[in-house]
């Protein structure tokens, strides 16, 4: 049994998220993904939309995911790792080298980003979106 585990935020689930989440998927026979809590969010500077809980109950939906698990701080990763047996550590390629220091315990992967999408991205067209609504009421 090969496991592989990703980390991430996951707001406004889009194709760049199912193609990391797939091909991580195919390094192995199970995928564990640490979803960051509301939280946690908060020390990373990032707000998301969509609450923690729709979050994971998204991914565990996702036909490549086979276990959630919360991500609540930056170090928890290596005992992630060993508590799970994880054989693969895979991030998108925006996180090359950060997390090299793990390549002790694992394999450590990183893959390319999908080009042109992102949850910022969105984020900005909706309140685009929201604005020019509101000036034409
Ligand atoms: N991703 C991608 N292509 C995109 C957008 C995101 O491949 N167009 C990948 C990112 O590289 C990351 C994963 O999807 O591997 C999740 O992205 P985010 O939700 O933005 O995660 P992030 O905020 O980077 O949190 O401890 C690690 C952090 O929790 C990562």
């Amino acid at each position: 049994m090969t496991t592989v585990i990703t980390y991430g935020t996951f707001d406004l689930f889009h194709i760049g998220h199912v193609n990391l989440l797939k091909r991580a998927r195919a390094l192995g026979d199970r995928l564990i993904v640490a979803v960051s809590t509301d939280e946690f969010n908060q020390t990373k500077g990032k707000v998301t939309l969509v609450p923690y809980e729709q979050r994971v109950a998204i991914l565990e939906a996702c036909r490549y995911v086979d276990l959630v698990i919360p991500e609540s701080t930056w170090d928890q990763k290596r005992l992630n790792i060993t508590e799970h047996a994880v054989d693969t550590f895979v991030m998108g390629d925006d996180w090359q080298g950060k997390f090299d220091h793990l390549s002790d315990i694992c394999q450590v992967v990183y893959l390319d980003r999908t080009k042109d999408i992102s949850s910022t991205a969105m984020k900005q067209a909706i309140n685009v979106f929201v604005q020019m609504q509101k000036s034409f009421l």
